[in-house]
């Protein structure tokens, strides 16, 4: 399956886990569900059969509220089966409504904001450490970067070179309760990380050839940030851009509205095979 239509089933299959589990965060869910495609389809070594290899690379999921489409994509890549998908929120389901390292091919529980990217940081570290070729990624919201914690841990990736840890910001430009430029402005952000020794890209968060670019680009000794500018609910017409829909949970006539949009485009995506 091409990370495209990796996308579309993953922000589907997300859809209609939040739908049946009254579970909010579609808006950040939709937004990254293009770079987790990309980066799982196109560039990590793992294997879903062995998702403990010590040779893997790891993925942690910082901003730890948008795992649903985290969890479809595991499913979808065979990491545990794709009916497990319905247990998204029941209680004492592996598949709680924040990241858990109890699901396979997950490294780390999330959901505090400004954690996960830190422990990130450490592994890549660990790696150095020992002398193992791993990679480390993590995946922060663009309000996340409003933590102290992030940028604590910029500085210590910069300083020691982590040149094998990849950040991506999911810039959908806006958090829970605004846009990030009225609550705490973080431009101009590529360059703040740049000027704490990081390779900084700034990238459509949408665009896959562009994403797998920026992937592979060299990191030129140093740790590398992709400011990964996407669109907040994108993929649905009506969460586009919504705030609203950070929190507002799938209902009504909304539910059936963003299926039938998700399926026109995954038609159209498989048939561009
Ligand atoms: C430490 C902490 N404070 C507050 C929250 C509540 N919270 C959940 S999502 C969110 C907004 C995060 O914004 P962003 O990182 O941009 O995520 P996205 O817009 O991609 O969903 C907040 C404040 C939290 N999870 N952790």
């Amino acid at each position: 399956m091409t990370s495209e239509e990796l996308s579309v089933r993953i922000r589907l299959r997300a859809w209609e886990m939040g739908y049946k589990a009254k579970a909010s965060h579609m808006g950040g869910n939709f937004s990254m569900a293009d770079a987790i495609s990309v980066l799982y389809t196109d560039i990590l070594n793992i294997d879903p059969k062995d998702p403990d290899n010590e040779g893997r690379d790891r993925v942690i999921l910082s901003k730890g509220h948008c795992c649903a489409v985290l969890y479809a994509l595991l499913a979808e890549k065979g990491f545990f089966p794709v009916k497990e998908l319905d247990n998204f929120g029941v209680d004492g389901s592996m598949l709680s409504c924040h990241v858990s390292k109890k699901v396979p091919g997950v490294e780390f529980s999330s959901g505090s904001l400004g954690h996960g990217a830190a422990v990130a940081a450490g592994m890549a570290l660990n790696a150095k450490l020992q002398n193992k070729d791993y990679k480390v990624y993590a995946i922060c919201g663009d309000g996340e970067c409003n933590e102290g914690s992030i940028w604590e841990m910029v500085m210590f990736a910069g300083q020691h070179k982590l040149d094998n840890f990849t950040v991506i910001i999911d810039a959908n430009k806006m958090q829970a309760m605004g846009d990030t430029k009225d609550i705490m402005n973080l431009q101009p952000l590529a360059d703040k990380w740049a000027s704490f020794g990081w390779t900084a890209l700034d990238i459509d968060g949408h665009d896959h050839d562009a994403l797998r670019a920026a992937f592979n680009a060299p990191s030129d000794g140093k740790p590398k940030v992709i400011v990964s500018n996407t669109i907040k609910g994108h993929g649905v017409s009506f969460m586009e851009n919504d705030l609203w829909w950070h929190y507002q949970i799938p209902f009504g006539d909304y539910y059936q509205k963003a299926i039938d949009e998700l399926n026109a485009e995954l038609e159209r995506v498989a048939g561009n095979r």
